[in-house]
């Protein structure tokens, strides 16, 4: 398989490829009333600390609960994403720490410093803010590692040095960074965890800075390839983040561990779990007993997207390098997509998948996608922004993977 080096992007393929068709999802629901607000703390069952795992070789119902319970309201979906939220931290990606205790920041010159401090423990580190001038205050795109998609004109940048907070060069990394000085080098926190803890801290800064121009209740979040799995873990676990737009995330991102498993099995050279946690830290130590085990599992990374909603989610994927598990991204999120039509929301999600291209090299054939989302939820502009696009089925079925109905919640 390749490896996410400078000058080492896999060729772009040398079969055609067909062109790109929109597929009309399941007709909008006539209300686009957003779901009800967060349930108060207590409102919802708590999550058992020792559940009973039934083997599921299909993609876990988002709307029926562990305790068995079908999710009929708005309200009800509120405590089931705080179960999924639960236990994927259980399972697969280690605890977020809520904002720690001592928190102080400083704007200056397009620098937001920021000092966190924990029983006893500090750290002190930077994220970088660009074209943040003019009439404010602006929307921001918040690139993990950089942003390699078009940002549209009047939206800043700011720049998370991810690498810094949670290191990802090999499985050595495992509690290396900034995050783990604080937290100690055994926090389960994954690398992908920690860096969405740090992008909230960037977050509480801009709250309590002044000067920078950024508007909080406008932050988007992108990162391309492990920086995609990255960007969809941070829009998952951060719900300040308004906007998520993982690229190329690839299987551990957008794709769902079964489907990648399935075209493995295949013959398919899709990246899985089991291989995946050979390659780096990007997942928690807890997540290694279950991936040679994944229908046991009480959810899988449909579940993970949904924890988005009923914010906006664009994925932005291709079809043509197997590593990327082409079929799992698709399925795995057109499924996912089921949850923000249950909320009636079904314009708050959406897929673009390109045909081939080098990995990360942003084609022009997706610069409208993008502008829709960024139009509609950033510039109050009228778009369209419910679509899955791609360029084939990749053998994607769906009465494989899906054995259950989608509600409209109340
Ligand atoms: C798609 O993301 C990863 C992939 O999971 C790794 O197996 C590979 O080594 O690197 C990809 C990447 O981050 O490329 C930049």
């Amino acid at each position: 398989y390749y490896q996410c080096q400078p000058g080492s992007n896999p060729p772009a393929p040398t079969t055609p490829v067909p062109t790109t068709t929109a597929i009309p999802t399941t007709p909008p629901p006539v209300s686009t009333t957003p779901p009800g607000p967060e349930p108060t703390p207590g409102a919802c069952p708590a999550v058992p600390g020792s559940i009973t795992l039934r083997a599921n070789a299909k993609l876990p119902d988002p709307f029926t609960n562990i305790a068995g319970q079908r999710i009929t309201t708005k309200a009800g979906w509120q405590c089931r994403r705080q179960e999924i939220f639960e236990l994927i931290q259980r399972y697969e990606s280690g605890v977020l720490p809520p904002k720690p205790s001592g928190l102080t920041a400083t704007y200056s010159g397009g620098r937001l410093s920021i000092t966190a401090s924990e029983a006893g423990k500090s750290i002190t580190f930077t994220a970088t803010i660009s074209a943040n001038t003019g009439s404010g205050p602006l929307p921001a795109l918040i690139g993990i590692g950089g942003a390699s998609i078009p940002r549209p004109a009047g939206v800043a940048a700011i720049a998370f040095d991810n690498n810094d907070i949670a290191e990802q060069t090999n499985t050595g990394s495992r509690g290396r960074g900034k995050f783990y000085t604080l937290y100690g080098s055994g926090h389960s926190a994954s690398a992908l965890t920690a860096w969405a803890w740090g992008v909230g801290r960037v977050i509480d800064a801009l709250e309590i800075t002044t000067g920078h121009n950024i508007d909080t209740k406008k932050l988007a979040v992108t990162g391309c390839s492990r920086n995609g799995k990255g960007a969809l873990t941070v829009g998952a676990f951060e719900p300040r983040i308004a906007l998520t737009i993982p690229q190329e995330s690839g299987s551990g991102g957008a794709g769902c561990w079964r489907i990648s498993d399935a075209m493995k099995k295949a013959g398919i050279d899709t990246q899985t779990a089991s291989q995946i946690i050979t390659e780096n830290v990007w997942f928690s130590k807890n997540f290694e007993p279950y991936v040679n085990r994944i229908p046991d599992l009480p959810f899988d990374h449909h579940l993970l997207s949904a924890l988005i909603a009923p914010r906006a989610l664009l994925i932005i994927e291709q079809g043509a390098i197997d590593w990327l598990g082409h079929r799992s991204n698709l399925g795995c999120q057109r499924t996912a997509k089921k949850v923000w039509d249950a909320l009636g929301v079904p314009d708050n999600m959406g897929v673009s998948m390109s045909p081939g291209h080098d990995h990360c090299s942003f084609p022009s054939s997706q610069n409208a996608d993008v502008n829709a989302f960024f139009d509609k939820f950033f510039k109050g502009l009228n778009s369209n922004t419910n679509f899955v696009k791609y360029d084939n089925e990749h053998g994607y079925v769906e009465s494989q993977w899906v054995d259950w109905t989608t509600p409209t919640l109340t």
